[in-house]
């Protein structure tokens, strides 16, 4: 296995992940792959891949996982160099999380850690909405949407917290609290794993 950063922002909508990740791949020179991100830009650039998967996300559903597993292979075999990726709002499926474990494993990389942001879902639903207020984005404006997305994570994604505990990689951390506060917690972690591997 080669020595590459590599690490999972992990936690519901709403917890963190795209701000901190902003942070955190600044700090430590990190790519960002957000399938967030990803998947709104094709949307605006009027892909049929973005047509496709707006048509869930606006109902708070997931797109597809061949589709998402698709788009984070690309990015990462397209940045052979880089010093580590930060995997933000993926994997959010079992099937999601054991393809990029065997994604990694033929490119000779590993998940260094997954780091799981904790916040109650009274403050999600509140940052949700303010950003919706905010930014236009239409699943952060409809309570209902919200509610839904919050269902899908308890269903369909928080069982990832299982499957890294078994693998010892998971590191639960507060995740209320101001943004500097949670990225001081975030560096902690990541720097005690560096110091001790
Ligand atoms: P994402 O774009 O990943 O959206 P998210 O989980 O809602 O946002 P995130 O967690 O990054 O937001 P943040 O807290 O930073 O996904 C959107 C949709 O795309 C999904 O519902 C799904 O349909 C689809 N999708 C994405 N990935 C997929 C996958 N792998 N498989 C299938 N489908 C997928 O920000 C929230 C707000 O809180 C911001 O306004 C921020 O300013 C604020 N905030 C952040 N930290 C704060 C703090 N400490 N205090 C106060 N406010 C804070």
């Amino acid at each position: 296995m080669n020595n590459k950063l590599n690490i999972i922002l992990f936690g519901p909508p709403g917890a963190g992940k795209g701000t901190q990740s902003e942070k955190l791949l600044a700090h430590y020179q990190l790519k960002h792959i957000s399938t967030g991100d990803i998947l709104r830009a094709e949307r605006k650039a009027g892909t049929e891949l973005g047509q496709q998967a707006n048509a869930y996300i606006e109902k708070g559903e997931l797109v597809p996982d061949h589709v998402v597993i698709g788009m984070v292979e690309q990015v990462v075999r397209q940045h052979p160099d880089a010093r580590g990726f930060i995997f933000d709002g993926f994997p959010r499926t079992e099937a999601q999380g054991a393809a990029l474990d065997q994604m990694l494993e033929h490119l000779g990389m590993n998940i260094s850690m997954v780091l799981a942001l904790q916040v109650d879902e009274e403050e999600l639903t509140r940052r949700l909405l303010e950003r919706g207020k905010l930014s236009g984005r239409a699943d952060d404006q409809d309570e209902a949407t919200i509610r839904n997305r919050f269902r899908v994570y308890n269903n369909e994604t928080s069982p990832l917290i299982a499957f890294y505990e078994k693998q010892g990689k998971l590191q639960q951390v507060q995740g209320m609290g101001s943004v500097d506060e949670i990225f001081y917690s975030l560096c902690r972690c990541i720097d005690n794993a560096s110091e001790t591997h």
